[in-house]
């Protein structure tokens, strides 16, 4: 029954988005005493099924600690010291520990979904799932409005002091925004990956990034009977063109190794990731906020996507704390280049990452790539370089 509700609900910060992003930032608004109601397009069921990132910087897993999510990581996740990097005929680890003193953790995007949903349930925090026509009013003024459609097809209305946008990439938020195509920068790669959730135990204790003649390949983990695999291919690849016996047969010439063998198992999700880098100079336009995906992608080589959201919502969570319970507007103003300087810093990594490590099919490019990986493993500098990029500068 459609209801016209012209009740305004009233909160501090609308969040836009039900992702890692949205959520986290309800929690640690909410550890500072501050409101808010979550909006989100899809089910909770398809937001906690989508299966993304697996590797989190310390930051990262200090910040999951701070809003107090962080028990079952320390319990069910890897802590990792350090990444393979191969070429054909050689395994070369890179010691983070070692070189910069920092470890990286190994623990599934879905699983900090998962604590964020208990989180959010234990703490009744507000979240419309399955809305729709979400569209902002007064952004540009200190009580914006959220209008969207519920679930039960009801017209919502919010009033607050601010919007967090964290709706992913394809979201509207950044949208709202005027002029933000003309501050924004793009590069779509000519290829995809191919990644695939297999029951089956790692076949090595950490990341193997594999450089290979026929295409990049990697070997992560999410425990210690699921293995998570990547390989590099055409941008316009299906996953019908690759049946498991072809996913293994691959994987296994990528990875070889002599003495080592890529163990097989039953292959239980494969789905294809176009590539791109992002990044909207705009994240920010009056009280309206991006967090997030919204303001920028990264391909996934260096890791940085969940880890680089979650950089932005620490910053905008500091940053509504001293707004709303400090009046502190200059804060405000400079959220956009306070988050931009991880930002690009990311931005940069994951694409020298990834244009080291992915095949062109160029023989000169291909020239390139292996002279460089070899100055990554014998240059201790270079190696140090990889390292503190990949462990998140602080
Ligand atoms: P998200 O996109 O996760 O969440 C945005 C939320 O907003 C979604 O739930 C969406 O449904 C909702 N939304 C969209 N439009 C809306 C609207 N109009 N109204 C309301 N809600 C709306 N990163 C890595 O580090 N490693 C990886 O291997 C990796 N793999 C990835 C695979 C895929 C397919 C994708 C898309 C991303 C991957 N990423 C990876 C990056 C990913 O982890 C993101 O960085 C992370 O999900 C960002 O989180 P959010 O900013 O919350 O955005
Ligand atoms: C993953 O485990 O999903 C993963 C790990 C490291 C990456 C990309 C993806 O660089």
């Amino acid at each position: 029954m459609k209801l016209n509700s012209n009740i305004a609900m009233k909160t501090q910060v609308a969040i836009i988005g039900a992702g890692p992003s949205g959520l986290i930032l309800s929690r640690y608004l909410a550890l500072h005493n501050i409101e808010s109601i979550v909006i989100e397009d899809r089910s909770r069921e398809y937001v906690q099924s989508r299966v993304r990132a697996g590797m989190l910087e310390t930051p990262t897993v200090e910040l999951l600690d701070e809003i107090g999510i962080g028990e079952r990581l320390h319990k069910e996740g890897f802590e990792h010291k350090g990444i393979y990097l191969q070429i054909p005929g050689k395994r070369h680890h890179i010691d983070f520990q070692e070189l910069v003193g920092q470890t990286v953790w190994v623990y599934g995007q879905t699983e900090i979904q998962k604590d964020l949903h208990a989180a959010c349930d234990a703490n009744q925090q507000q979240i419309y799932y399955e809305a729709k026509d979400v569209h902002f009013e007064n952004i540009d003024s200190k009580n914006p409005i959220v209008h969207f459609t519920d679930s039960s097809g009801n017209p919502q209305k919010i009033e607050c002091l601010a919007i967090a946008g964290c709706d992913g990439f394809w979201g509207v938020s950044r949208k709202a925004i005027p002029d933000v195509d003309a501050d924004s920068f793009e590069r779509v790669y000519p290829f995809s990956w191919l990644g695939i959730m297999a029951n089956v135990k790692p076949s090595i204790d950490e990341l193997i990034y594999a450089w290979h003649p026929n295409g990049f390949a990697l070997n992560s983990m999410r425990s210690e009977k699921v293995s998570r695999l990547y390989l590099q291919v055409e941008p316009n690849d299906h996953i019908d063109n690759w049946s498991d016996e072809r996913c293994w047969d691959e994987l296994s010439e990528r990875l070889a190794l002599p003495g080592w063998k890529l163990e097989r198992g039953e292959i239980t999700e494969k789905n294809i990731l176009a590539m791109r880098s992002f990044v909207s100079n705009k994240m920010q336009y009056g009280r309206l906020f991006l967090a997030g995906d919204a303001a920028h992608t990264v391909p996934p080589t260096g890791a940085k996507g969940l880890n680089l959201a979650l950089n932005d919502v620490r910053l905008l969570g500091e940053t509504l704390v001293k707004l709303l319970q400090q009046n502190d507007e200059k804060s405000a103003s400079e959220y956009t280049s306070k988050a931009l300087e991880k930002v690009w810093r990311a931005t940069h990594f994951s694409w020298w990452f990834t244009s080291m490590m992915h095949t062109s099919g160029d023989p000169f490019d291909a020239q390139l790539q292996l002279s460089q990986i070899n100055h990554v493993i014998k240059s201790k500098y270079a190696s140090a370089n990889l390292a503190e990029n990949y462990v998140g500068i602080r």
